[in-house]
């Protein structure tokens, strides 16, 4: 595995003005905001980002945004899928052609698609486009339990970088860097970042790093540095500011935080539900003294 892809990739946000439209400005300056803090690069369109409900030609504007602010500057992954194959080999051949240096789906879900369709939807989208695949392992949002072994299947072939593994299976996790140490696992979960460098996780994918990247940054360094007390310092106090995130709605909470922070990133899509003045009072007074 290139170095490119090791460590901390927030999964952006998306802003949308008062109308709900994507907010391309508000995006550019978050995305400067996290390179300054030193990001190693950014997993763009994924369910942070409120992909599935979004458009394709909103996706595409997103991808095309954060390209031309960070393309080359650092590692870049979009995430492609969608329930359909051909929109999805779609979304890649743009994300190819924008200097995209991977993409990554979800397994196609809803309809409970049998695993053969599944692997036939990955090597779709891969025998497509030249760009490395991150398969995106989340069964508690999409209801599909991809298997160690279907998943280690995936990543004997060359074409495929790596997992995201949202999902707190940390055997499963340590299985797949065991496997195949030269492919990169990511961790999915922010609250749980340390178990999952601790099982052999490269780097991390997560929303909360939006606003907190250094948090992790940090926590990646003091862990290798072996300074495990330091680490999980860092990590208790990063946990402290996720349960309020989770207790409101972890992407309106988020959104609500950067605003707080000087952006206007507007609410999130519907049918999620604005924060109540309270909700957001209570989220913004636990959060602040900690960042
Ligand atoms: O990308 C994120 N998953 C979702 C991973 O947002 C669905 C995580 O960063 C979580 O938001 C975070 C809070 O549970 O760990």
């Amino acid at each position: 595995m290139e170095d490119k892809f090791k460590g901390i990739f927030p999964a952006l946000l998306t802003p949308f003005d008062k109308n709900y439209h994507v907010n391309t400005q508000v995006l550019r300056e978050l995305v400067a905001y996290n390179r300054k803090k030193g990001v190693d690069g950014f997993y763009v369109c994924g369910s942070t980002a409120e992909a599935f409900m979004l458009t394709s030609k909103e996706r595409l504007s997103v991808m095309e945004t954060v390209s031309n602010c960070a393309g080359g500057k650092c590692t870049l992954i979009a995430h492609v899928g969608c329930i359909s194959t051909t929109e999805a080999v779609a979304l890649a051949r743009e994300a190819q052609s924008m200097g995209y240096d991977a993409i990554s789906s979800v397994a196609p879900f809803y309809y409970k698609f049998s695993f053969e369709e599944i692997k036939k939807y990955y090597f779709d989208i891969v025998n497509a486009v030249e760009l490395p695949m991150l398969i995106y392992n989340f069964p508690a949002c999409s209801g599909v339990n991809l298997t160690v072994d279907n998943i280690k299947g995936f990543l004997s072939d060359d074409r495929f970088l790596g997992v995201k593994h949202t999902s707190s299976d940390y055997f499963a996790l340590e299985q797949f860097k065991t496997a195949f140490p030269q492919k990169v696992v990511y961790n999915g979960y922010d609250e749980m970042f340390l178990a999952g460098l601790s099982m052999g996780a490269d780097g991390a994918i997560g929303s909360t790093f939006n606003f907190m990247a250094e948090k992790f940054i940090e926590i990646r360094k003091r862990f290798l540095e072996n300074d495990m007390e330091g680490a999980l310092w860092i990590q208790r106090e990063a946990n402290v500011i996720i349960q309020a995130l989770c207790k409101v709605g972890v992407m309106q909470g988020e959104k609500a935080v950067l605003e707080e922070l000087g952006f206007d990133f507007g609410p999130a899509r519907k049918p999620f539900a604005p924060l109540s003045g309270e909700q957001r009072k209570e989220l913004i007074s636990a959060v602040l003294p900690l960042l």
